[in-house]
């Protein structure tokens, strides 16, 4: 049955990869704009003939076969199905975890192997918790519309400093160097992690998938991976060109009691020691041990 409906899904993006790329609506057509410019009967009899076009078919074909990455679960473990999770990420093998939703937003670490909550604070309820990333030694956490970064001490959760920002905080990861926001548009923004200064904006495109509401992001090497918001859509990112280079289906996870699409895919972290991902979703019992093969 998930055979079937992977095939489906599959399916589903070819088709309306085809049907968006032969609609023509938005690619200029060359041999229109040279006719247009050649307008003399001498121009255009001396006009070249055409080389043929490559047919799609394949070349569409190849870019779905290359970007479509199957995804594995090789693990599960439980996870507290009160957390309404926004915002997931490993520190070595330690793991913390966001929880959204005024009042019961908070920031959490969990033990990986079990599930087991092993700290725990609250964020005053007029905050409704996001993204989260660790920046050397302190975590730093969004907090949606509230526009206020927090930062703080990963030992102690003790608040060591805020920021400021403008506009929504959804997602938020840290590759050494930036710090990536979403704020469920389909353009991160680039941020200092001394100063939380904006240092720049990624637009991200793909010929594979409609990109909007990015939401939680993951940070690894030379990508950030993406979920969209109230989608089962992973997406990788090139951040040198902001270009999709990896779409992952996460469907199969609905199939597993107490997962659903109610309750959204909303938690990717990256564990570096075991080489794959963890992922989990908001109020979901549990957690997905997964590689993208
Ligand atoms: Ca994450």
């Amino acid at each position: 049955m998930r055979d079937v409906k992977r095939l489906a899904v599959t399916l589903c993006i070819l088709f309306a990869f085809v049907a968006c790329s032969s609609s023509g609506e938005n690619i200029p057509s060359v041999s229109t704009e040279l006719a247009a410019v050649n307008s003399t009967p001498e121009q255009v009899t001396a006009m070249p003939t055409p080389v043929a076009t490559p047919s799609v078919g394949p070349t569409q074909l190849e870019v779905v076969r290359s970007q479509l990455v199957a995804m594995r679960v090789v693990g599960t473990r439980p996870h507290d199905e009160t957390a309404f999770t926004q915002g997931l990420e490993f520190y070595g093998e330690r793991l913390f975890e966001s929880r959204g939703l005024r009042g019961s937003s908070g920031l959490t670490e969990i033990d990986a192997s079990n599930g087991e909550v092993l700290r725990d604070i609250l964020l005053a309820p007029q905050f409704f918790g996001e993204g989260i990333t660790i920046v050397g030694d302190t975590v730093m956490q969004l907090t949606w519309t509230g526009g206020k970064a927090f930062v703080y001490d990963i030992e102690t959760f003790s608040l060591i400093e805020q920021f400021e920002y403008d506009g929504e905080g959804w997602g938020l990861c840290f590759d050494g160097t930036s710090l990536y926001l979403s704020d469920g548009s389909d353009s991160l923004t680039l941020r200092d992690p001394e100063t939380f200064e904006i240092t720049g904006s990624l637009q991200v495109t793909s010929d594979l998938v409609s990109v909007n509401r990015l939401n939680e992001l993951e940070c690894v090497d030379e990508h950030v991976y993406a979920n969209m918001w109230q989608t089962n859509t992973i997406i990788s990112i090139d951040k040198a060109s902001g270009h999709v280079d990896k779409v992952i289906d996460a469907s199969d996870l609905q199939a597993y009691e107490g997962v659903s699409d109610a309750n959204v895919l909303n938690g990717i972290a990256y564990n570096k020691e075991s080489a794959s991902f963890l992922l989990t979703g908001k109020l979901w019992p549990l957690m997905f041990e997964v590689v993208f093969d």
